[in-house]
């Protein structure tokens, strides 16, 4: 992924960094580091990620390069987002469980033809103290082999189906270019779901019902916009029938991302792992299947979207603090009155639900707390001094527009509600507004290659033939990145008789989105 940081962080940096900004602290207190970030979003993206997640404290680096340490600020957003996610696949009626975490080379081959070109990103464990293993073992970079011996074994008859499994997990994937925390790691968490149905048209209607979810997740918890659709016979899982997605895009960079996928695996599994049941006239019929993932990318994809020249910046929905309380004692004021109204002031929001913190520390400045918390992304800031005090109101400043805003102590818990709505929608609008001005409709190959070089995320016109979209990959190719299809839209805009494809010539059958992509 060209544009965005690799392995190690950049430790000279952060070191000057500090120094300077130590120096800087005209008050002279040790800690006083100043904290901004030393990238710009527009200056240089990788970096600037680099930082944003590990001054967040999202992210730690780790020895391992590609692997990376998820701190509790990055667990308790994956927390939100697994409380939606999974009760709502409860109420389809999957069921959770566990496979393990490895699989015997035997098994993993039965997938062959799909597994081949994975095969270089497979990891193996070859010993166990000083001796070698007798047969390697490999580690899961996803579980359908390790899975459907076992749905082999358990379905028999029409009544044992449908078979619906899910498991929250890691996997493995040796990847080998460009690490970047979240959107490309080693080792990720995701959630796999594996399901078996007797009919097409159950495994159709639950691809889609999944791929809901999946919006759900990304629009109205990280607030970030996607596209659903279909994904071209080149870029779907290669072992499946057929491949949605939901797609977002990064218009700093101008690529896009596969957010999480949903695919129908038709009976291509079914016919390697012998999934075959009774019909209820007592006919042998083998299943439909389907599997579909979300992962750590997500928590990604949000930082970059959202993310600003101050550092990170949460939706409130998953923010594990939504707001930061803040004293701001003056020269003889009465701090102790000042420290017990933030208290008091935390406790009313904790009460009412609200994820509220107060940050009372004392060999910190205010100003240094503001930034620190910035950084960190909290949607909202209440700050209390001694003339909040005695007017009987607080100070409210929004993480994502930076406007500020006296507020009465009387309907408190109201009015913070409704900032947090706010910014949430906000935070959604602003996003979906800087998507959509990247959006380039073009119809010609001269059109295309020019907003490609726009970093535009394109919507063409295209005749769906895979020679064509390997001869655009072709073409494309250059230091960063080929372009290739994203999806096409489940919403297709209107698509005039003899309007023609923008690469070949050829009649177009569709409109698809095209674009680099991470
Ligand atoms: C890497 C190594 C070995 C992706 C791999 O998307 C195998 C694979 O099968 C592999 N990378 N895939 C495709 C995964 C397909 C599918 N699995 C279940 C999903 C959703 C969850």
């Amino acid at each position: 992924m060209a544009g965005a940081k690799g392995d190690k962080p950049a430790k000279a940096d952060k070191a000057a960094k500090v120094a300077a900004a130590v120096a800087k602290s005209s008050k002279g207190r040790k800690k006083e580091t100043g904290l901004g970030l030393t990238n710009t979003k527009d200056g240089n993206f990788g970096e600037w990620y680099s930082e944003v997640v590990t001054n967040g404290e999202m992210i730690e680096y780790y020895e391992i390069s590609g692997c990376y340490i998820l701190r509790p600020w990055t667990m308790a957003i994956w927390d939100v987002m697994q409380n939606f996610f999974d009760p709502e696949i409860k109420k389809m009626n999957i069921k959770t469980c566990y496979f393990p975490l490895f699989v015997s080379n035997n098994v993993l081959q039965k997938e062959k033809d799909h597994i081949e070109g994975f095969a270089p990103e497979v990891a193996w464990v070859t010993r166990s103290g000083d001796s070698d293993l007798e047969v390697p073992i490999a580690i899961r970079p996803t579980s359908e082999t390790v899975m459907y011996p076992y749905y082999s074994k358990w379905i028999r008859g029409h009544r044992d189906l449908p078979l619906k499994l899910n498991q929250w997990c890691n996997v493995v994937r040796w990847e080998f270019s460009n690490p970047t925390p979240f959107i490309r790691s080693r080792e990720f968490l995701w959630q796999e779901g594996h399901t078996a149905f007797a009919t097409k048209e159950e495994a159709d209607t639950e691809v889609l019902q999944i791929l809901e979810l999946y919006r759900r997740l990304y629009e109205e918890y990280l607030a970030v916009p996607v596209v659903k659709g279909q994904k071209s016979e080149l870029e779907k899982f290669a072992g499946g029938l057929y491949t949605t997605s939901v797609e977002a895009f990064i218009p700093n960079t101008g690529r896009g991302v596969q957010g999480a996928t949903s695919h129908c695996l038709g009976q291509n599994f079914a016919k390697m792992f012998e999934i075959n049941f009774e019909d209820e006239k007592g006919e042998k019929a083998m299943v439909w299947q389907n599997s579909w993932a979300y992962s750590t990318r997500t928590i990604g994809v949000m930082v970059m979207v959202h993310g600003d020249d101050k550092g990170l910046v949460l939706p409130p929905k998953v923010s594990s603090v939504q707001v930061i309380v803040v004293h701001v004692p003056y020269k003889d004021a009465d701090v102790k009155e000042i420290i017990n109204a933030c208290s008091e002031t935390v406790k009313t929001l904790c009460d009412a639900g609200i994820r509220a913190e107060a940050d009372l520390r004392e060999n910190y400045s205010p100003g240094w707390k503001y930034s620190h918390w910035e950084m960190k992304g909290v949607p909202l800031r209440i700050e209390i001094g001694p003339k909040d005090l005695a007017s009987n109101q607080v100070r409210a400043v929004r993480r994502d527009k930076g406007t500020k805003v006296d507020i009465p102590m009387a309907g408190l818990v109201d009015s913070v509600n409704g900032m947090l709505d706010d910014i949430q929608k906000n935070m959604f609008e602003v996003a979906k507004q800087k998507r959509d001005a990247c959006i380039q409709v073009t119809k010609t190959w001269d059109e295309f290659v020019e907003a490609l070089g726009q970093k535009k995320l394109i919507l063409a016109p295209w005749c769906n033939e895979e020679e064509v979209e390997k001869e655009v990959k072709a073409k494309t190719k250059g230091e960063i990145g080929a372009a290739k299809t994203l999806c096409s839209p489940f919403e297709q805009p209107e698509l005039p008789e003899g309007t023609l494809c923008f690469a070949s010539g050829k009649p177009a059958k569709k409109w698809t989105y095209w674009g680099r992509s991470y």
